[in-house]
């Protein structure tokens, strides 16, 4: 029996590892395809060993066409699911030209190797498009929505929305557009908002005394369940016809929001007091702060309300999402905890036998153990 293969760019980061897991439990071959790294950072991939020899590493970076060219040569891709990006909005006002090359050209490098190796018609191709194309639109957004980009990110993820279309029209490829809102999960990056809140919860539930330091407690976001979000991804591409889908929850909440769920996870409630960069969260039972405002992490360009129409993704594909927002954020929190619990417990393990040692006492190593 023949399976399909996928190729995943950005295998490392979140939506790779948790899309891998899916396709290799329907019986797909998964070849990874990961940026090459002095120090690979392999944590987020240990979920996929269990599957063995049907899931591979390649190196591969958007920034190398012919890099691309021979992989797909290679491999031979059924299915490419192209999530390889800087993702990070803020960071792209730092790196706007680091995130064209990558957003932008990255897609074109691969739909143009589909083309040169002749694949057009034996290839499907998935390009992560984002909501923040839409910039500040008013809500709610869907696939007819004008899209407003305001930041470099927005703007590089639009030219590759485009150039995804006219090559499904221009070549006949099977190119389809994910406009997928915020989705999070236990493997989100730190540096975005949901998990920056739910690992500084857990440390503080843990005994910590840093308060959360965030910036805009206002932008609202449409925030659903990567787990959701990536099999929305693989039914664009088992329809007959490619195209444009929006994948949202349909619920907006505020930054101030997700942090109020999240410290509701560890029994604690947060009262604001004083306003813009002079706001804090306090616990109201000790007057302890929880929070404050750095007002270095807000953004030249915010945008403010995201809200997601995913109608025609319901529709056509059958997709809805199944997590609940209070059930994403609990399992975060619970998540961070655990992984700080048992990094605390390891390195208190090894400092008392590492102190032992040096005291050469075996029983009270026995003891300690
Ligand atoms: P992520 O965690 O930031 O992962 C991005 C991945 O891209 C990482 O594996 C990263 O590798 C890789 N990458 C970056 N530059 C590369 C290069 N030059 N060559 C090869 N690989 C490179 O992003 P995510 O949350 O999983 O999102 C997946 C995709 O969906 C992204 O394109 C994102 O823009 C888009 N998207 C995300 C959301 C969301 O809410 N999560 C919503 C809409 C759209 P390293 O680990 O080596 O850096
Ligand atoms: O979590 P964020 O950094 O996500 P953002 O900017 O919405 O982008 C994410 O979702 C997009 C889809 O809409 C993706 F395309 C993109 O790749 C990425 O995955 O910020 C969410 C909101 C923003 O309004 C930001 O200003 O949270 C606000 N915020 C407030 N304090 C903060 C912070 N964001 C971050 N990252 N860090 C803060 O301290």
């Amino acid at each position: 029996m023949t399976f399909k293969t996928a190729l995943i760019t950005g295998i490392t980061g979140q939506d790779g590892p948790l899309l891998a897991e899916f396709l290799l439990e329907k019986g797909y071959r998964v070849v990874g395809a990961r940026q090459w790294s002095p120090l690979p950072d392999d944590q987020n991939l240990t979920r996929l060993e269990k599957f063995g020899d049907r899931f591979s590493l390649r190196p591969a970076d958007m920034s190398d066409s012919g890099n691309l060219t021979r992989l797909l040569a290679e491999e031979k891709p059924d299915e490419i699911y192209n999530l390889a990006a800087q993702s990070h909005v803020a960071i792209s006002y730092d790196l706007p030209e680091m995130t064209a090359d990558v957003n932008a050209l990255g897609p074109l490098r691969l739909l143009e190797a589909i083309r040169t190796l002749g694949m057009e018609k034996t290839t499907r191709f998935y390009q992560a498009s984002s909501s923040e194309m839409f910039g500040n639109a008013p809500a709610p957004q869907s696939e007819t929505t004008p899209f407003a980009p305001c930041s470099p990110y927005a703007a590089a993820k639009l030219y590759a929305y485009w150039i995804t279309v006219t090559y499904r029209n221009a070549y006949g490829i099977h190119a389809s557009n994910g406009i997928l809102f915020n989705h999070e999960s236990p493997i989100r990056g730190q540096d975005f908002v949901t998990r920056k809140i739910t690992h500084a919860v857990a440390k503080i539930s843990l005994g910590g005394t840093d308060p959360l330091v965030l910036g805009n407690l206002d932008s609202r976001r449409d925030w659903g369940h990567a787990r959701d979000y990536v099999e929305g991804m693989w039914q664009m591409l088992q329809q007959d016809t490619p195209g444009d889908y929006v994948l949202a929850t349909g619920e907006s909440r505020t930054v101030r929001a997700c942090v109020e769920q999240a410290f509701s996870c560890i029994g604690l409630r947060v009262i604001w007091r004083g306003r813009g960069p002079n706001e804090i969260g306090c616990d109201p039972r000790t007057g302890r702060v929880l929070v404050r405002i750095d007002p270095a992490l807000f953004r030249p360009n915010e945008v403010h309300a995201l809200l997601g129409d995913s109608d025609k993704a319901r529709r056509v594909l059958g997709w809805k999402p199944k997590i609940s927002f209070a059930d994403m954020i609990y399992e975060m929190v619970q998540s961070d905890r655990q992984d700080l619990f048992q990094g605390t417990e390891s390195l208190l393990t090894k400092s008392l036998e590492t102190f032992y040692q040096n005291e050469g006492s075996a029983h009270l190593i026995r003891e300690a153990s």
